[in-house]
C-alpha cells in the first residue's frame, strides 16, 4: 500500500522505515525542513542502534521517500510528539491537530488514519476525527480511523517495532480491520484488537503507568532499605525470586520522554490520580534524595562540587529529555536555597555548589559537557546517574588521582562498590 508517516522522529522514522522494508510506498514527511534535509543525506538525528542503516536501506529501494508535503496515501500514520503541558496539566495536542488538518487535506474515500502518539483517552474520537471530517467525509463510514499505540523501547526500537504484541483500537469494525491488516505486513507479535480507539488509548496509558508506579516501589523500597542498612538492589533480587513479586529496579529518578508525562494525561478526564500522582511524585523527588546523600557525606555544599556522570535519561542513549541527571544538576545548582539558613546568617548570598557534567552518548552544545577527566579533576563527590556500559569500566584509581574528595553516589547500581571501596572511596548506592 501507499503510506505517508507524519513525523520523522523516534517512533516515525523507524516505523517509515519498517513498512518500507517490508514493500510498502512510503512517504516520510517532517514539518522540520533540516530533519528532512539530513534524512535525505542517510543521517539519522538521534542515537538509536541499527536505525542508520535501515534507513539507508530503505532510501536506497526507493520504497521510502523524504517528501517536503504531505501527499494522498491509502494510509496515514501520524506519529507526532505530544508533550506534557507543565502549566495546564494538560497533553499539548498542537502537533496532532496540525497533523490531522495535513492529513483532511488530502484524504480520500477508503483510506485509513492511524494516530500512534500517546494521547488522553477519547483524543482519536474526539479530537482528530472532527478535524479530519473537516474534509466532509465521515469517520468510520467513508474513511477508516483508528489508535495504535506504539510501545517500542529505546535502544531496541528496530527489533521491538516486529516483534511487540500490537493493540488497535478503532471507531469502528471496518478502521480495526484496515489497520490490522497493514500492521500484519510486518509485525510477529499478536495484534489484538481493541472495542474502540478510547480503550486503546487508555491501556497505552496504563502500560506505561504500570511501570512508573514500580519504579516508584522501587525507588521507595530503596530509601526505606538504607534507612536499616539493607542493600535495596539484593532485597529486591532476593524478592524477584518469588513467582508472583517482580520488582523493578530504583535509580535517580524516571526520565524520558514518556514515562515521566503518560502518567498525567490520564488525570485528562478524571481527578482520581492519587497512588499514580504520589508516585510521580516519589520518582520526581529521587534527585532530591541524592541531595541528601551528598549532605550525608559532605554537609554542606556550598563550595564544593559535584561531577554528575550520565545525564541521558537512561543507559546507552543520548536522549536528555527529562532527565533525572539533568534535573540534579538543576536542583544542585540552587541546593543553598534548601539549605537551612547559615548560623552568619548570609544563606542569601551563598551560592550552590559547583556542577560539572560529563556524559559520553550526549551531543548537546548548550549542556557545557566536559570529558571525564576534566569532569572529575578537583570534584568532592561524584553522581552515577545513568547506566551507560562505559561507566562499569570506570577505573577507581584514576578517579582518587583526580578527585579532591571521596564520595561516590551510584544511582544506578552501575558500579562495583567493593572494588570501589577498595580504592578509599565512600559509595552510596540507591
Ligand atoms: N527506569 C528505572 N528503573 C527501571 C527501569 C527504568 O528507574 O527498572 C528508568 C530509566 O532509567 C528511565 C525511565 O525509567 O529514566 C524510563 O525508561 P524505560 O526504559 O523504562 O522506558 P522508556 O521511557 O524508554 O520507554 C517506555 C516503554 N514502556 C514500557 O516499558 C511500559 C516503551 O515500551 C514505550 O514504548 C515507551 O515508554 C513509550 O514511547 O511510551
Amino acid at each position: 500500500s501507499t503510506v505517508c508517516v507524519h513525523g520523522m522522529g523516534y517512533i516515525g522514522l523507524p516505523t517509515a522505515t519498517m513498512l518500507a522494508n517490508y514493500d510498502h510506498r512510503v512517504f516520510g514527511y517532517d514539518t522540520d525542513a533540516e530533519v528532512r534535509s539530513k534524512l535525505r543525506n542517510g543521517n539519522v538525528h538521534f542515537e538509536e542502534p541499527g536505525l542508520r542503516a535501515f534507513v539507508t536501506q530503505a532510501l536506497e529501494s526507493e520504497q521510502l521517500e523524504i517528501t517536503d508535503e504531505v501527499l494522498p496515501a491509502k494510509y496515514h500514520v501520524i506519529c507526532v510528539p505530544t508533550p506534557f503541558d507543565e502549566e495546564s496539566k494538560e497533553a499539548d495536542l498542537a502537533y496532532v491537530r496540525s497533523a490531522g488538518r495535513a492529513v483532511a487535506e488530502h484524504l480520500r474515500r477508503g483510506d485509513t488514519v492511524i494516530l500512534e502518539s500517546t494521547v488522553p483517552p477519547g483524543t482519536t474520537e474526539g479530537v482528530l476525527g472532527p478535524i479530519l471530517e473537516e474534509s466532509s467525509l465521515s469517520a468510520g463510514d467513508d474513511f477508516s480511523l483508528v489508535h495504535c499505540p506504539e510501545t517500542v523501547l529505546p535502544g531496541n526500537i528496530i527489533t521491538e517495532l516486529r516483534e511487540n504484541n500490537r493493540i488497535v483500537g478503532g471507531v469502528n469494525a471496518v478502521s480495526a480491520e484496515s489497520a490490522v491488516r497493514l500492521y500484519e505486513s510486518f509485525v510477529d507479535g499478536d495484534i489484538r484488537t481493541a472495542t474502540d480507539a478510547t480503550v486503546a488509548e487508555f491501556v497505552k496509558l496504563i502500560q506505561n503507568t504500570f511501570r512508573d508506579v514500580n519504579i516508584a516501589l522501587a525507588n521507595e523500597i530503596a530509601m526505606l532499605a538504607d534507612d536499616y542498612g539493607v542493600d535495596a538492589r539484593g532485597a529486591i533480587d532476593l524478592a524477584n525470586s518469588h513467582p508472583r513479586v517482580d520488582i523493578l529496579q530504583p535509580g535517580p529518578g524516571v526520565g524520558g520522554h514518556c514515562l515521566p508525562i503518560d502518567p498525567w494525561f490520564l488525570g485528562d478526564g478524571s481527578d482520581r490520580l492519587d497512588l499514580i500522582s504520589t508516585a510521580r511524585r516519589i520518582n520526581d523527588g529521587m534527585p532530591g534524595y541524592i541531595i541528601e546523600l551528598l549532605r550525608d557525606e559532605l554537609g554542606d555544599l556550598r563550595g564544593r562540587t559535584i561531577a554528575i556522570l550520565g545525564v541521558a535519561y537512561k543507559g546507552d542513549v543520548g536522549d536528555t529529555r527529562m532527565s533525572p541527571g539533568l534535573a540534579l544538576a538543576t536542583q544542585l545548582q540552587r541546593a543553598d536555597i534548601a539549605q537551612p539558613a547559615a548560623t552568619d546568617g548570609g544563606a542569601e548570598t551563598a551560592s550552590g555548589p559547583a556542577v560539572t557534567i560529563h556524559d559520553p552518548h550526549v551531543a548537546d552544545s548548550t549542556l557545557n559537557l566536559s570529558d571525564l577527566k576534566t569532569a572529575t579533576t578537583g570534584a568532592d563527590a561524584i553522581v552515577i546517574a545513568t547506566d551507560h556500559d562505559e561507566f562499569e569500566s570506570l577505573d577507581p584509581d584514576d578517579l582518587r588521582a583526580w578527585m579532591a574528595g571521596d564520595v561516590v553516589i551510584d544511582a544506578k547500581g552501575a558500579l562495583s562498590a567493593s572494588a570501589w571501596q577498595r580504592s578509599g572511596f565512600t559509595v552510596r548506592c540507591i
